[in-house]
């Protein structure tokens, strides 16, 4: 594409050359120093290197804290504002490419209306995705620049090893560090016993905790610095924005009792939205999931699954599907009772369930937008310097 003095000046994508001044004190406070609001949602030095090729195209950085239909809200270096997309954002997006909540962006000041417009992604340092509900196969984001997941399951009925390593592996897999919170400790009288177990199974540290009684409280704490981004994901009703509000010191979140009947949550929470908490450190709290669809976590259900890839190389067939074939090193070690089946057959559910995906462009399509806004970013300005036509 072409950018020239026209373009830039009069597309409202781009900031104007006068707004330059105003919009670049937005990146560094009066002393060179990031500004508060900033730092306070989790800006760091590395994260202004990052910025430094967008911002010399007088985009603005901002955090998005929660993400409505259409519109998200953003933290920027001068408090809260609604955004929308520019336009060209919207036209080159893809649907893995949408601004998630957690996400670092880069913005600008409408011409048209003075309104934020997102215009750039900052490539992501951790992307928590799941396969898209609904029929079209598609990639949804629900979480971004994560550093702790914390998946939790409650001790009282939800627990499900299986779909613990689902959520496991899609967390190893987003590049976040997972953690495994069985919630409701107080209704169990085995939890920390369970703890144990699922920890040796899964490989990840697993507290068994309680709002009510206090259980892990100060066990989890050790995951809660100032500037980190924590996650909660899990089924509706296992505590995740009780446990919010607990760490918060007040109601952020609404909560509701589960039902009786069946102990099932009643979805509650309906939209994703990343807190300040007391001590620094960030949360970001999720709507309950019925399922956790996967995308492209072959190397994250392979660290879940270490034990079984590491008989796998034993077995005489190279494609060995672990089932009837001679000489499977795995099959021999549930005959053995050294392997559970059940883990065997999860193993080989969720292997399957990715191998069925196409390859995965929308991974990657987070670099491409990055790649496009400092492209852009290079064009506009040789072409204020120059005032001439410059192709990018
Ligand atoms: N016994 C017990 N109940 C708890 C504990 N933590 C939360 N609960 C209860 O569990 C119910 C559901 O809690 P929520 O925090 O709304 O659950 P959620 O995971 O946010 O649910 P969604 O927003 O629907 O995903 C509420 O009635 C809470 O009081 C706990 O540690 N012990
Ligand atoms: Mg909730
Ligand atoms: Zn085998």
């Amino acid at each position: 594409m072409t950018s020239n003095v026209g373009a830039g000046e009069g597309s409202p994508a781009l900031p104007s050359s006068q707004d330059q001044g105003t919009e670049a004190q937005a990146t560094t406070g009066p002393d060179g120093s990031p500004p508060a609001d900033l730092v306070a949602w989790g800006w760091d030095e590395a994260w202004a290197a990052t910025f430094s090729p967008v911002a010399a195209a007088g985009l603005t950085p901002a955090r998005v804290i929660a993400q409505h239909r259409g519109q998200w809200i953003i933290a920027t270096g001068r408090g809260e504002a609604s955004a929308s997309l520019t336009g060209r954002f919207r036209h080159e997006a893809e649907p893995g490419d949408l601004p998630a909540v957690g996400d670092w962006v880069g913005c600008v000041a409408s011409l048209h209306d003075g309104q934020t417009r997102i215009d750039a992604i900052l490539p992501r340092r951790s992307t928590f995705l799941r396969r898209a509900a609904g029929p079209r196969l598609g990639v949804q984001v629900l979480a971004a620049n994560v550093d702790v997941i914390f998946v939790a399951t409650s001790l009282n009925g939800d627990l499900n090893p299986r779909r613990l390593e689902r959520y496991v592996s899609t967390g190893r897999e987003s590049g976040a560090e997972p953690v495994v919170l069985l919630t409701k400790a107080d209704l169990s009288d085995d939890g920390d016993a369970r703890a144990a177990g699922l920890s040796d199974e899964l490989r990840v540290p697993v507290v068994a905790l309680s709002t009510r009684s206090g259980q892990g409280m100060r066990t989890i704490a050790r995951w809660f610095e100032a500037g980190r981004t924590l996650a909660l994901v899990g089924s509706s009703g296992v505590g995740k924005s009780t446990l919010l509000n607990r760490l918060a010191g007040e109601q952020l979140m609404v909560t509701r009792e589960i039902r009786d009947d069946d102990s099932r949550g009643r979805h509650t929470t309906s939209h994703r939205e990343l807190f300040r908490l007391p001590g620094g450190a960030l949360m970001l709290d999720t709507p309950g999931m019925r399922e956790l669809g996967l995308w492209g976590t072959e190397v994250g259900v392979d660290e879940t699954f270490a034990d079984l890839v590491e008989l796998a190389a034993r077995c005489r067939f190279a494609d060995c599907s672990h089932r009837l074939e001679p000489g499977c090193a795995i099959r021999a070690a549930v005959s053995a009772g050294r392997v559970d089946e059940r883990r065997l057959r999860s193993y080989r559910r969720l292997s399957h369930e990715v191998a069925e995906q196409p390859s995965i462009a929308a991974r990657h399509a987070r670099e491409r937008h990055f790649g496009n806004a400092i492209r852009r970013a290079a064009a506009d300005s040789i072409s204020r310097k120059e005032y001439r036509g410059q192709d990018s």
